[in-house]
């Protein structure tokens, strides 16, 4: 098998004639738990995975930018002068919004030089494992490479925010991009959204012969549209009529009080939101204090509440999360934005295959189409290639 970095080095050549200045990646992310907590300025676990998105990029001799990929048949071109969240659409809104967001956070766009970049991913797309954010965080680290701007990993996560935000036009919070540049071999990021500190936490899955399986309902969902931005409006809404900032401020003590003064709606997205950023810093503490064996019932608990409460998930997450853990899986639960993508499930090593033909069984059972059931393992964040 060849070396995506190989394709991508030999992908940019043929395309732009010269070799590169130098090749970066960025990995995609899976969250563990703490879902649509982000951007309610609270806590989140993701690591990244071991699926990365690879760019080459070559500095040119004037202000123009070319982003293409082998995933897209054009090749989008643009002066830097002209670039707006107005101007640059499709595809190309991830890399061309992240140099964008740059000009937002200090680049100057009428002083740094034009480039060429080349793409190719092996993360997953429409899975919910950040596929978007892996452009982001790869094209944000390469220009802040070559433009010499000296922003840290935490101020590029925002830069890849803002490119998804404003550019993308998909509301989402800090967690995605984070997980990509922050990412560490065996390891989850624990993430503070209201101050950006992070803590690197061992999993230590291989010593405790557990997998983390992913199973992609190939349900596709987008978080430009619909349901997200409306989920986000209601926690919103609840913070407001709880007279607090945001939803971080509300501890699991106060929901009685919450009860009373929210609709029925609104009360149990504010539940999802505070109970799930308290079983977040339970995961963190269980698996510092007893081991990743121990955190199933706080990732089936995470699930009932998306599933419930927040409302996100689909048929098709509830039964691969069902069927998981009615085959011997330790814990399961849909993992990222919802409305389709992927559920996650922690397995012991041993019973992988079985519990594989057992979602493929329940999924053709009910008529679904064939869900795509993989491992991932944690992974370093973005990087510079050799
Ligand atoms: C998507 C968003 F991009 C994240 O910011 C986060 O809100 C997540 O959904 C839900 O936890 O991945």
């Amino acid at each position: 098998m060849t070396d995506i970095r190989d394709d991508v080095r030999t992908g940019f050549a043929e395309l732009y004639g010269y070799e590169p200045s130098g090749l970066w990646s960025a990995p995609g992310r899976v969250n563990l738990i703490g879902e649509h907590t982000d951007y309610n300025e609270g806590f989140v676990l993701p690591l990244a995975i071991d699926r990365r998105t690879v760019i080459a990029l070559g500095l040119r001799q004037d202000r123009v930018a070319r982003v293409a990929s082998d995933f897209a048949d054009e090749v989008v071109q643009i002066d830097l002068a002209e670039l707006s969240p107005e101007t640059v659409h499709g595809w190309s809104a991830y890399p061309l919004g992240v140099a964008w967001a740059l000009g937002q956070h200090g680049a100057d766009l009428a002083a740094v030089p034009g480039f060429d970049v080349y793409i190719e991913s092996d993360v997953p797309v429409g899975a919910g494992l950040s596929s978007s954010a892996a452009i982001e965080s790869a094209v944000a680290l390469a220009l802040n490479d070559v433009w010499q701007l000296g922003l840290d990993r935490p101020t590029l996560a925002r830069v890849g925010q803002l490119a998804e935000n404003r550019v993308v036009g998909a509301p989402t919070g800090i967690m995605d991009q984070s997980a990509s540049l922050l990412g560490r071999k065996d390891s989850a990021v624990f993430l503070d959204c209201r101050s950006l500190e992070a803590q690197i936490v061992d999993l230590g899955f291989d010593a405790a012969g557990l997998v983390l399986l992913i199973m992609d309902t190939g349900v596709s969902h987008s978080h430009a549209t619909g349901g997200y931005a409306e989920r986000r409006a209601s926690c919103e809404l609840g913070a407001r009529e709880l007279g607090v900032e945001s939803l971080r401020d509300v501890g699991v003590d106060d929901l009685d009080r919450a009860r009373g003064i929210l609709d029925d709606v609104t009360f149990r997205r504010v539940r999802h939101v505070v109970t799930e950023n308290q079983r977040v810093l339970d995961t963190v503490r269980t698996l510092r204090e007893e081991g990743p064996a121990a955190i199933g019932d706080l990732l089936d608990a995470s699930h009932v509440s998306m599933r419930d409460d927040f409302e996100i998930s689909v048929p098709e997450l509830d039964l691969a999360v069902e069927t998981a853990q009615s085959n011997g899986a330790l814990g399961a639960r849909m993992t990222g934005g919802g409305f389709g993508g992927a559920a996650i499930a922690l397995v012991r090593a041993d019973d992988l295959s079985r519990l594989q033909v057992a979602i493929d069984g329940a999924f053709a059972e009910h008529g679904y189409g064939q869900p795509d059931t993989f491992v991932v393992t944690a992974a370093q964040g973005a990087s510079r290639e050799p």
